[in-house]
């Protein structure tokens, strides 16, 4: 495994910083090892029999991770935010056979495990030390990752990734950011997406760099971070810019200038996982003196557009093809060859997963019939530099840099008593990307607060797919055919 050999040739260095305390590689090869010798027992290969772990961002999911892989395993990360049936879901997906969780998530699944028989392990127990023997030798294609994401069904998908895909996604990051052994990064992000694993965790992790946890993003805490002057690395959604924005807007005069200096140092500043808008990017600047560098990426691909490390970063612009990752637009004319017409962005590369987990219809539809992969998204090439126009599904929302489908949250929400019929959209913000907005047609004689329906939902929903905004009506907008018209709806917001 490339990412196990790398590390071998930085021993001493800090890899990871995690509740204050540092370890070395040398350590979480060590601990990596005997989560893999603790779950092969007296087997020599897990043959990709996948592992569901739920643990906070630090040490203990990263020797996770890797022990997983390194005995032959297919590493599921959950989410901490889920509630119980979000997990269950994901667990049963993936016919995982065994559960490793840490001291904090435990009893929220303990007792579910019980009653179902599922295998589950504490993850502190894992890491520590076992008798050693030989570990299986991973070839790169083997599956290695199911990452849930939302799309255009009401249940997530299990994107599979092969190691050989992972290795290129970092590959590609490392070459076109120039990742360095000393780079020093925070991870803020949810450990169960490509942006907060990929881009930020393995990517330092591959070269040698350090990368500090802050399992909880909270701006305070984060400015104070950056001002210790360690860290000079640092990527995020646009809504975390925003939030680091309005703390630096509310401080005195004298802290913002104390803040501002403490960005000076800093060697690349990245944004993705949704539109940056042009106004934060402008003051982000006035603020840091950095230009964002806005890039593009999904689940299924890893990422795949970036603006350049060292040219022009252009506002609004998500820039040019990585190395070795092929672009093309495509529309009902078929490809798209002149600059200013716009397209579905279609990707194929190394970097494109292997398959969504258990769903070989689903995955024979996401790709064309000669190979590319297609993102759903809508873009156009101006002066060289790629602009995403918006995508082509009014059901999938992006908030918070969180991916999610309208017809999930309408699915559970149906099964409130006192719902009849409702339709889910996403409401333009700066802040958030969208915001999740429903409108709600209630069963006759029947009433709700929207704080009881919200209350209700979370128990079933992970609290972003919660709506924050609520309408009342007695019947949905529908076009001539009885079809939900959203767009129409939207203006009701
Ligand atoms: C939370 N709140 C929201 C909200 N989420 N309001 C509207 N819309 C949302 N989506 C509200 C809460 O109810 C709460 O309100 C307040 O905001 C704070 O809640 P929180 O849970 O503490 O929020 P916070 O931690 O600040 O979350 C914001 C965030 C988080 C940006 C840190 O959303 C996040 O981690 N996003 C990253 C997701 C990510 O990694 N995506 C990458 C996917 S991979 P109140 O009233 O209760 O105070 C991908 C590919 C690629 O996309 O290209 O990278
Ligand atoms: P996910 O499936 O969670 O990985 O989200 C992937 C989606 O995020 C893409 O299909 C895009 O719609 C969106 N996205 C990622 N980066 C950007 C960006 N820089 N600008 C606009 N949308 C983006």
């Amino acid at each position: 495994m490339k990412l196990i050999d790398k590390a071998r040739k930085n021993p001493d260095r800090i890899a990871l910083i995690s509740e204050k305390k540092k370890y070395t590689y040398q350590q979480l090869l060590q601990l990596s090892e005997n989560v893999a010798l603790r779950l092969l027992k007296e087997k020599s290969d897990l043959r990709e029999s996948r592992i569901a772990f739920l643990t906070e961002p630090g040490i203990n999911y990263t020797a996770t991770q890797w022990g997983i892989w390194r005995a032959g395993g297919v590493a599921v990360p959950l989410c901490v935010l889920h509630p119980l049936p979000s997990l269950e879901y994901v667990i049963e997906n993936s016919e995982a056979s065994l559960l490793i969780v840490d001291d904090i998530n435990y009893s929220k699944l303990s007792e579910l495990a019980a009653k179902k028989k599922w295998t589950i392990f504490r993850s502190d127990e894992m890491l520590r030390e076992t008798e050693t023997k030989a570990l299986p030798k991973i070839d790169e294609s083997r599956r290695a990752m199911i990452l849930y994401t939302s799309g255009t069904t009401s249940q997530p998908k299990g994107v599979v990734t092969t190691h050989g895909n992972i290795n290129f996604q970092i590959e590609t990051l490392v070459k076109a950011w120039q990742w360095q052994k000393e780079d020093h990064i925070v991870n803020v992000l949810p450990l169960h997406h490509v942006h907060g694993i990929i881009n930020v965790m393995s990517s330092a992790l591959w070269v040698g760099a350090c990368c500090e946890f802050m399992p909880k993003f909270d701006a305070g805490k984060l400015w104070a971070l950056f001002s210790e002057g360690n860290v000079n690395l640092f990527m995020a959604v646009p809504t975390i810019y925003f939030k680091l924005i309005a703390f630096w807007d509310k401080s005195t005069t004298e802290k913002q200038q104390k803040l501002s200096e403490s960005l000076q140092h800093f060697r690349l500043m990245v944004s993705g996982s949704a539109a940056l808008p042009v106004p934060v990017l402008e003051k982000w600047k006035e603020i840091s003196g950095h230009t964002l560098l806005e890039r593009y990426g999904m689940t299924e691909i890893g990422m795949a557009i970036s603006n350049p490390y060292d040219k022009e970063r252009r506002a609004g612009h998500i820039g040019q093809p990585l190395p070795d990752v092929q672009i093309r637009l495509y529309n009902e004319n078929g490809l798209v060859k002149e600059e200013g017409e716009s397209g579905e962005i279609q990707i194929k590369g190394p970097n494109v997963f292997k398959e969504y987990w258990k769903k070989p219809k689903a995955t024979t539809e996401a790709f064309t019939k000669d190979g590319w992969f297609k993102s759903g998204d809508i873009a156009l090439l101006n002066n060289g530099y790629y602009k995403i126009l918006g995508r082509d599904s009014v059901d999938i929302i992006k908030s918070g840099g969180y991916k999610i489908s309208a017809l999930e949250i309408e699915d559970v929400l149906r099964k409130h008593p006192a719902v009849n019929d409702c339709a889910v959209v996403g409401i333009v913000s700066e802040e958030w990307g969208e915001v999740v907005s429903v409108c709600l047609v209630l069963r006759e004689n029947e009433s709700a607060e929207t704080s009881e329906i919200s209350n209700w939902l979370k128990g079933q929903l992970a609290a972003y797919k919660v709506p924050r905004q609520y309408i009342f009506r007695k019947e949905l907008p529908r076009n001539v055919l009885g079809k939900v018209t959203k767009n129409k709806l939207k203006e009701w917001f």
